[in-house]
């Protein structure tokens, strides 16, 4: 008789772990994975934009698509904020390429287009990743792109004619249509920004292949 009980006992746990298991399933494959990341609902269109990366080549709408882009905005003169947040970038794709994971193209637009030439991103931004792009151009078109992708840039005035640049560190991902899919508040640390890239590029795709 204790036998019997035991053994129902046994059959109601397996039959509950079961039913657990399964819908853990079912929201596996809708729920968006656990990460820093703020998911766009709505994706953001970065607009049209004709600039001009640090090798001289036009860099434009077709520059992103196609393929997962993580962008950053910041400057050359920059004292902290960008040189550690490439140095991050930088630490994020070698784990991404240890992992075998989709590695996202990475772009450092120059919110100090009037310092920052071509030649001066050259010198910057390869520094930090061979891969890296350094983009920059029209002030005008900058100043529409950060707007549109909802980038705070503040020049502020120092002594002497010179200034410096307040900018937004968030980081941006978008996808291969282009559109920002989600973004990533600062402070960046590079194990869970791999971690997270590692699972949301993934997720983006399976979604996206099944219309949802
Ligand atoms: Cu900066």
């Amino acid at each position: 008789m204790k036998f019997k009980l035991l053994l129902a006992a046994v059959m109601v746990a397996a039959l509950a772990a079961g039913f657990w298991f399964a819908q853990q399933q079912r929201a596996g494959a809708v729920a968006e994975p656990d990460t820093d990341a703020v998911i766009l609902v709505q994706p953001r269109d970065p607009g049209t934009f004709r600039l001009v990366d640090h090798r001289g080549d036009a860099f434009t709408p077709a520059e992103v698509t196609g393929q997962w882009t993580l962008w950053f905005f910041g400057f050359t003169h920059c004292p902290d904020v960008c040189p550690m947040t490439l140095t991050t970038l930088n630490l994020v794709d070698r784990a991404l390429a240890d992992a075998g994971a989709v590695r996202p193209q990475v772009v450092m637009v120059s919110v100090d287009p009037a310092r920052d030439s071509p030649e001066k991103l050259a010198e910057y931004v390869p520094y930090f990743n061979e891969a890296f792009v350094g983009v920059t151009g029209d002030a005008g078109q900058i100043r529409e792109l950060t707007e549109r992708v909802g980038i705070l840039v503040r020049y502020i005035a120092q002594d002497d004619d010179a200034y410096t640049v307040d900018h937004g560190a968030a980081l941006l991902l978008t996808g291969p249509d282009g559109n920002v899919r989600a973004l990533f508040q600062a402070p960046h640390d590079p194990h869970r920004l791999a971690r997270d890239l590692a699972e949301l590029i993934p997720w983006f795709e399976r979604k996206d292949e099944a219309g949802t």
